[in-house]
């Protein structure tokens, strides 16, 4: 009898020395937070991709606030869901066994942290840091609305009024210079440090699970092709085909939250 794409990718998962995970938007949203490219990625009139850029911020910096402090709104009121646990358990099993186990998302809302994944690599930086564009400090922040003069502002409803905030009213740091989300736009750099921990994870991985990423953002897409080079098993995770299923060796189709925490109830076998 043939093996079962399950088969083949448990087989691997129980016996791999390392593994990998590369998740994005589409892990998260079971747990009530929209992705990107699908239904839900508009705000108001605007592609949320759009507002994820440094020529947004340019042009209208409180637009760009209202957008994140409506994300941060809604991320407050969502919870890991299983497929954020799957994998924590899964991480949690790997190291016990003095296995490397690494994982790299692109998502920003602190979702894995909470489901107990430990320092995952967050190659988009996150919801909950801002950043000071003159002193260049970045401090953790969880304040909801960001600003008083946030509170109530940054409802979806493409109707909603649009409402100018003053230079006087955007979010501000002790030295006085503006803050700004500590995320990762269109054009702007990653954190050498992240790429380079990702890196690490993927070269030399037996196994790279990708998870709920339309996979067509670059670097973090670029690690699909790394760790297949290095002769890992790929394996896919999605509601729908992405741009890296063709290099996939198997793919599953369905929510993460529904698949993980079966496909990932494996224990690690005994070294040989
Ligand atoms: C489910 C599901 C369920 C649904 N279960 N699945 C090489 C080639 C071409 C272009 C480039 C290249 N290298 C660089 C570029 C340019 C650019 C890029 O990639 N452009 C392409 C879009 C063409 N990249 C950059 O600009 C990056 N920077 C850079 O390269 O800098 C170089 C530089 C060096 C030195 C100096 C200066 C510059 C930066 C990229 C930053 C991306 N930022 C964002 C916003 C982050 C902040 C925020 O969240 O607001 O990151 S954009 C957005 O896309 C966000 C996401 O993390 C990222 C990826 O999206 P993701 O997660 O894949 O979401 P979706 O919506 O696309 O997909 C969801 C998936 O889930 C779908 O497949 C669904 O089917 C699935 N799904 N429900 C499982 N229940
Ligand atoms: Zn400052």
């Amino acid at each position: 009898m043939s093996e079962t794409s399950r088969e083949r990718f448990q087989s691997t998962l129980c016996r791999a020395r390392k593994i990998a995970v590369l998740t994005g938007a589409g892990v998260s949203a079971e747990s009530g937070i929209p992705t990107f490219r699908g239904a839900g990625g508009l705000w108001r009139r605007y592609e949320a991709t759009s507002l994820a850029s440094p020529e947004a911020w340019q042009r209208d910096p409180g637009l760009v606030w209202e957008f994140y402090n409506h994300r941060r709104e809604r991320a407050l009121g969502c919870a890991p869901n299983p497929g954020h646990h799957a994998l924590a358990q899964l991480e949690a099993w790997w190291r016990e066994a003095g296995r490397v186990f690494t994982l790299i998302t692109q998502n920003i809302d602190g979702l894995h942290e909470q489901a107990g994944s430990r320092s995952p690599v967050r190659l988009h930086g996150s919801l909950w840091q801002v950043r000071c564009l003159s002193c260049e400090s970045v401090t953790e922040n969880r304040d909801v609305p960001i600003t008083p003069a946030f509170a109530g502002s940054g409802s979806p409803d493409p109707e909603a009024p649009a409402r100018r905030f003053t230079a006087a009213e955007l979010p501000r740091c002790r030295c006085g210079g503006v803050l700004r989300p500590h995320v990762v736009w269109f054009g702007e750099a990653l954190q050498e440090s992240d790429l380079a921990a990702a890196a690490a994870g993927v070269e030399g991985c037996d196994l790279l699970l990708v998870v709920g990423t339309s996979a067509v953002v670059y670097p973090a897409a670029g690690f699909v092709p790394m760790a297949k080079r290095h002769g890992a098993l790929i394996a896919e995770v999605n509601v729908e085909p992405s741009a890296i299923s063709g290099l996939c060796d198997v793919v599953f189709t369905g929510g993460s939250g529904a698949i993980l925490p079966s496909l990932l109830d494996v224990t690690p076998a005994r070294a040989p």
